[in-house]
């Protein structure tokens, strides 16, 4: 009863933020990614008799008391479902340091949940196994299915569930990731998005949003990068601008975020066609097409306050593999 899963992190196009039920994590507006070829995490799974309680590892900078709690939670969701009571042991790696700020819990549930499922012999529809892996963390349902993925809202549990639009091969992008900080950020998205109710805005932007899914899988189908980078941009801007008015309000952005958002302005109206999104920390993904990526990437070199250039392709989703961690 052991299994291993190797899991992307995704970047939302159309960002999640806010819950319309915390427990279930139903989202407020169903929302759209692309999974991420560098940011990966591998889970192993055994379920034994020889384990007395659930051991959870992590070979990068261990977990907390919290997160092995919230990992020890799913896992009980699996044994549920599967009738059993047995003690695990759950070892996990990332492929990038979890204490850039950038996001694990995707990646990291999205493993967990496919792993554990397969290591308790239970055996779900990739529509399932999104659905299992959005209780454990809302982003993780979109790690699951290959691809470019939409994460549709839904009325229930059942309902909120993600699937793929288009696999890899599809549009050949790229999300060049700034690296602007490297400690973790003050505020995790399951805290920040519990006041979401209390920014006057987000009626607005859930309003806004409807239009913008609507139009980005035109911008999809056309395979328009402007059009599709335009809404990518304005879709961060809108949720950083429902965390910056909620209460207390939550400042993602520091003023490197700041400084490379107008770099990347100017060098759009000089005729480069890429865009930014930032998710809920200070870093930022520049989405571009591979034809231009060089040519950022020589940008990017000389300014100073990048700490880190990780640079991704589109990416598969969550997957089973024969080697074990353990
Ligand atoms: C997203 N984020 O769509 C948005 C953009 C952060 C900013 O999904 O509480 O860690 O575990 O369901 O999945 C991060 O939220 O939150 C996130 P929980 P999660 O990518």
């Amino acid at each position: 009863m052991k299994a291993t899963a190797v899991a992307p992190a995704n970047i939302a196009f159309i960002k999640y933020w806010g819950k319309k039920d915390e427990k279930l994590r139903l989202p407020l507006n169903s929302s759209i990614s692309m999974n991420l070829s560098a940011l990966i995490t591998t889970t192993t799974v055994e379920f034994s008799d020889k384990y007395l309680k659930d051991e959870i590892e992590s070979t990068n900078n261990g977990f907390s008391d919290k997160e092995k709690e919230r990992v020890i939670t799913h896992l009980d969701l699996i044994r549920k479902r599967s009738k059993i009571s047995t003690k695990a042991k759950v070892a996990s790696h990332n492929t990038f340091a979890t204490s850039a700020g950038l996001a694990s819990s995707a990646s990291g549930f999205a493993a967990l949940t496919v792993a554990g499922c397969k290591a308790a012999e239970l055996v779900l529809t990739e529509k399932e196994l999104t659905i299992l892996a959005r209780l454990g963390s809302g982003s993780a349902c979109r790690s699951i299915p290959d691809g470019f993925v939409m994460w549709q809202k839904g009325v229930s549990s059942e309902s909120s569930f993600a699937h793929s639009l288009y696999p890899v091969s599809y549009w050949d992008l790229r999300d060049i990731i700034c690296l602007v900080a490297d400690e973790a950020k003050k505020t995790s998205s399951t805290h920040g998005m519990e006041n979401v109710r209390s920014s006057p805005f987000l009626k607005t932007r859930l309003t806004i949003v409807d239009s913008e899914i609507t139009d980005i899988l035109h911008a999809f189908k056309e395979k328009d990068f402007e059009k599709l980078g335009n809404i990518i941009e304005q879709d961060t801007i809108n949720m950083h601008a429902v965390a910056m008015t909620q209460k207390p309000a939550i400042f993602y952005w520091n003023n490197k975020t700041i400084e490379i958002i107008h770099q990347i302005l100017k060098w759009r109206d000089e005729g480069l066609p890429v865009y930014f999104t930032i998710d809920a920390g200070p870093n930022l993904h520049l989405i571009c097409e591979s034809k231009n990526e060089q040519k950022i990437l020589n940008k990017i070199k000389s300014i100073s306050e990048i700490k880190e250039i990780i640079i991704n392709k589109p990416a598969e989703g969550t997957k089973l593999i024969d080697k074990h961690l353990f």
